[in-house]
C-alpha cells in the first residue's frame, strides 16, 4: 500500500514536471500566431477604374497612365459609332452610351485607335 502510493506521487509530480516544461516554450509560440495579417494580391479587385470618354471624334484623355490591376473604361458620348482597338484588346461598336472596360494586367505601353475612325487614336501607359 505504501509502495502504490510512493509510485503514485511519483507518476503525478513527473506529469506536472512534463506538463510545466512542455508548456514553457508553448506559450510565446502561441502569442506570435494571433499577428500576421493577410495582404490582398494586387491583381485582386483593388484596382482603381479610369473613365476615358469618346467625345468629338477623340479619345479624351488620350493619354492615360495608370497601374497594373487598374481598369480602363471607355464610354462613347458621340451620337456616331466607335470602337476601341489594341493588339491586345478590341472593343465591338459602341453606340452613343455604350462603353468598354477592360483590364490591365501587364506592364507596358499598349497604343490603340478607333477602328472605323483610324485617327482616333489614344495610348495607356500600365506602370
Ligand atoms: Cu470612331
Amino acid at each position: 500500500m505504501k509502495r502504490e502510493l510512493i509510485l503514485f506521487v511519483l507518476l503525478v509530480s513527473a506529469f506536472l514536471a512534463i506538463g510545466c516544461t512542455e508548456k514553457q516554450p508553448m506559450a510565446p509560440i502561441n502569442e506570435t500566431t494571433v499577428s500576421p495579417v493577410n495582404e490582398t494580391p494586387a491583381t485582386a479587385t483593388g484596382g482603381k477604374t479610369v473613365d476615358v470618354s469618346i467625345q468629338n471624334f477623340a479619345f479624351e484623355p488620350n493619354s492615360v497612365k495608370i497601374s497594373v490591376g487598374d481598369t480602363i473604361k471607355w464610354t462613347n458620348l458621340d451620337s456616331a459609332p466607335h470602337t476601341i482597338k489594341g493588339t491586345e484588346f478590341a472593343s465591338g461598336s459602341l453606340k452613343k452610351d455604350d462603353s468598354f472596360s477592360y483590364i490591365f494586367t501587364k506592364p507596358g505601353t499598349y497604343d490603340y485607335e478607333c477602328s472605323i475612325h483610324p485617327s482616333m487614336k489614344g495610348v495607356v501607359i500600365v506602370e
